[in-house]
């Protein structure tokens, strides 16, 4: 009988999810993280951070693709875009597939991450070598607090709220991401799960409200997220994505998005209205 191999994320003290492993591709202990690149019967090739699934080859498309074009098509003309997070490269690729977009930086904490996700996740990471691409290796809190040019989307693609990340879930960070946007920017970040993390995504929603004139929040399934329901949120200085985004046309192909789907993302189950209602 052949031997099964499964990796288990404990999602919370009670809650986990496990996948079959065909193969461990890579295990390093970086300077800021543990990580693990495995080959799974079930979703393909996938990321690990310190224990907690960050992508998959079969459902990183829901994530990049909502973490990035719902602002990118708020965004009237996005010109200069920053992901800060996001080693693997999922997100550039989605932003490069906006011909307005001239410069779209990454700034990742943890260069094994880039490396990693370039050897083993080739179509996640692909867009990394784009001459409009532009990987930083550098703290994403102190690398925006000095930003000296200002950006028309930042995009927050974090870990959850410990380690490396907590810092891009405080206001601090927030005010400091208003600072270097321009006049119409836009700011969104990934919140966590509605079921599983409501204090992180009430938190996060308050800051981002406290210093952003317009905030919306929407739901997109991640299957391989805690819970499968996952949100994100937008802060805008200008533009509301529930006036704009149904006339956006799409010029690029998606597996995800469509116009509809930018409008209907925003459509709250009750719950999660009340979640963003209560404040602290
Ligand atoms: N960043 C969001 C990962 C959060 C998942 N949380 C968890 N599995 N507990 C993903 C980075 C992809 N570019």
């Amino acid at each position: 009988m052949e031997m099964e191999l499964w990796f288990t994320e404990k999602q919370t003290p009670d809650l986990g999810i496990t996948l079959r492993i065909k193969e461990s591709l890579h295990t390093e202990r970086t300077p800021y993280q543990d990580l693990a690149l495995l080959d799974t019967v079930q979703f393909g090739r996938m990321l690990v951070l310190d224990g907690t699934v960050q992508t998959t080859e079969r459902d990183e498309f829901v994530y990049h693709e909502m973490l990035t074009h719902v602002a990118l098509f708020t965004h009237p003309e996005p010109k200069r875009v920053l992901v800060v997070g996001g080693g693997d490269g999922g997100a550039i690729r989605e932003i490069l597939k906006h011909p307005s977009v001239e410069k779209a930086e990454l700034v990742e904490i943890d260069g094994a991450v880039v490396e990693t996700s370039r050897k083993y996740l080739p179509e996640i990471s692909c867009a990394l070598d784009d001459a409009r691409a532009r990987v930083i290796i550098d703290d994403g809190v102190k690398y925006v607090r000095e930003a000296h040019e200002k950006y028309d989307v930042i995009i927050v693609d974090s870990t959850d709220p410990v380690g490396p990340a907590v810092g891009l879930f405080a206001v601090e960070f927030y005010r400091s991401v208003f600072e270097a946007l321009k006049d119409d920017g836009i700011l969104v970040a990934q919140t966590e799960s509605p079921f599983v993390n409501q204090n992180v995504l009430s938190h996060a929603y308050q800051a981002v409200a406290s210093v952003f004139p317009i905030t919306r929040l929407y739901l997109a399934s991640i299957p391989t997220y805690p819970s499968g329901l996952w949100s994100f949120t937008m802060g805008s200085k200008r533009h509301d994505p529930l006036a704009v985004l149904s006339d956006r046309e799409l010029n690029f192909e998606t597996k995800y998005y469509t116009p509809e789907m930018g409008k209907a993302c925003f459509a709250l189950p009750r719950f999660v209205q009340d979640l963003i209602k209560q404040g602290r």
